[in-house]
C-alpha cells in the first residue's frame, strides 16, 4: 500500500518486436488497471539478456518498449517507467532470494525448460534463476497485484512461495502478490500455428502481428492466417485457429464471444478474417501515432527515464535495507 492506493508491478522483456499477444494479454490491462493503483511498468532488460542479444539491438529495443508503454496510454508523470538495469537493487535482492529459493523448484519452471531446448547451446544459470529476478522485481516494491499473461502464472506462484518462506523466517517483510489475468486476450496463439503462443522472439514474422506494423501488413496477416477446413465461425476447441480469431477480435471489440459468433453466422472464413484485421488495426491505429510523436520528443523520453529511476530506486532501497538487516548484514557507518 503506498497511500491509499494498492500497489501494482509489472514488466515485459526487450527481446523483440511487441506483438498483439503481449499488447492484449499484458499492456491493455495494465492500461485499464493504472488510474486504481500505484503503478511501476518495468523493462526487464536484464532479464532480456538471459538469452544472447546484440547489445546495440537490446538498447534500441529497450527505448522501444519503453516509449511504446507511454504510447499505449500509460502516463509516466503518474506511473513509474523505468529500465531495471538502472536500479540496481534488482540484482542485490535477486542474490539474497537466490539463498532461498530451491533447485528443485526452478527445475520445474515450464519456461526454463522451454527456453534451454530452444537455446541448447547457451543454457546459463540466468535462464535458470530467471524466476528469482521476477521474484526480487515484484516484491521490491511491495507489489499486491501483477497483471501478466497466462504463461507467467508459474512464475508468479514461485514468487509467492519464495515471499512466503521469507516472511515466515522473519516477519511480515514483503506482500505476498496475486497475479491479476485479464479476461479477453491472456493467450494470443500464433497465427501460422494455433498451438503455440503469438511469441515476439518467433522466426517467422506471419506468425504474428506487431504493434507497429502498418495496416496493410497487419490485413495481410490475418489473410494468411491458418485456420480448418469446417467453414463454420465457432467458439470451441476443435477450431483452434477461428477460436484464436474470435479471441483476438472480441478483445479489440469488447465483444462477448456468443456476440460475434452470432454476428458472422453464415459468413466466410474470408469476411471475418478482414473484419478482425480491421478491428486490430482500429486499436493499434491511435497508438501508432502516439508512438510516432514520442519518438521524435528525446528530450522529454530522457527526462522520464532519468525522473522515473530515481522513484523507483528510492521505494526499491527501502525494501532492500529492511531485508538486509533481516538477514544479518551489518548496520552501514553514516
Ligand atoms: P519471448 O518471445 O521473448 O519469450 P514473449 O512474446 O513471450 O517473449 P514476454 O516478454 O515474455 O513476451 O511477455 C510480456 C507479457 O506479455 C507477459 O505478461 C506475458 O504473459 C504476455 N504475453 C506474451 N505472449 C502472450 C500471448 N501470446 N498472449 C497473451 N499474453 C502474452
Ligand atoms: N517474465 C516476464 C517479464 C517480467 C515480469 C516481471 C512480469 C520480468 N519481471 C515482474 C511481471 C512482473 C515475462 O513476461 N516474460
Amino acid at each position: 500500500m503506498i497511500g491509499d492506493k494498492k500497489v501494482l508491478f509489472s514488466g515485459m522483456q526487450a527481446t523483440g518486436n511487441l506483438t498483439l499477444g503481449n499488447y492484449l494479454g499484458a499492456l491493455k490491462n495494465w492500461v485499464a488497471l493504472s488510474d486504481e493503483y500505484e503503478c511501476y511498468y518495468s523493462v526487464v532488460d536484464m532479464h532480456s539478456i538471459t538469452v544472447r542479444q546484440d547489445p546495440a539491438t537490446l538498447r534500441r529495443r529497450a527505448r522501444t518498449l519503453l516509449t511504446l508503454y507511454i504510447a499505449a496510454g500509460l502516463d509516466p508523470e503518474k506511473n513509474c517507467i523505468y529500465y531495471q538495469s538502472h536500479v540496481s537493487c534488482h540484482a542485490e535482492l535477486m542474490w539474497i532470494l537466490n539463498c532461498f529459493t530451491y533447485m528443485g523448484e526452478l527445475n520445474r519452471m515450464t519456461q526454463f525448460k522451454d527456453k534451454a531446448a530452444k537455446h541448447a547451446d547457451n543454457i546459463n544459470a540466468g535462464l535458470f534463476t530467471y524466476p528469482v529476478l521476477m521474484a526480487a522485481d515484484i516484491l521490491l516494491y511491495q507489489a499486491d497485484v501483477v497483471p501478466v499473461g497466462i504463461d507467467q502464472m508459474q512464475h508468479l506462484e514461485i514468487t509467492r512461495d519464495i515471499a512466503q518462506r521469507f516472511n515466515n523466517l522473519y516477519g511480515e517483510v514483503f506482500t505476498i502478490p496475486e497475479a491479476y489475468i485479464g479476461k479477453a486476450g491472456a493467450k494470443i496463439m500464433s497465427l501460422q500455428d494455433p498451438s503455440k503462443k503469438m511469441s515476439k522472439s518467433d522466426e517467422n514474422p506471419n506468425a504474428s502481428i506487431y504493434l507497429l506494423d502498418d495496416p496493410d501488413t497487419i490485413i495481410r496477416k490475418f489473410k494468411r492466417a491458418v485456420t480448418d477446413s469446417e467453414n463454420q465461425i465457432l467458439y470451441r476447441e476443435e477450431q483452434p485457429g477461428i477460436r484464436n480469431l474470435l479471441d483476438i477480435y472480441c478483445a479489440c471489440t469488447g465483444k462477448t464471444p456468443k456476440e460475434a459468433e452470432r454476428e458472422f453466422d453464415g459468413k466466410g472464413y474470408g469476411e471475418f478474417k478482414l473484419a478482425v484485421g480491421e478491428a486490430v488495426v482500429g486499436v493499434l491505429k491511435p497508438l501508432q501515432e502516439r508512438m510516432a510523436a514520442l519518438e521524435k520528443d528525446k528530450a522529454y523520453i530522457d527526462q522520464v527515464i532519468k525522473d522515473n529511476a530515481q522513484r523507483a530506486a528510492y521505494t526499491a532501497n527501502k525494501t532492500l535495507r529492511k531485508v538486509q538487516k533481516k538477514v544479518g548484514f551489518p548496520e552501514r557507518v553514516r
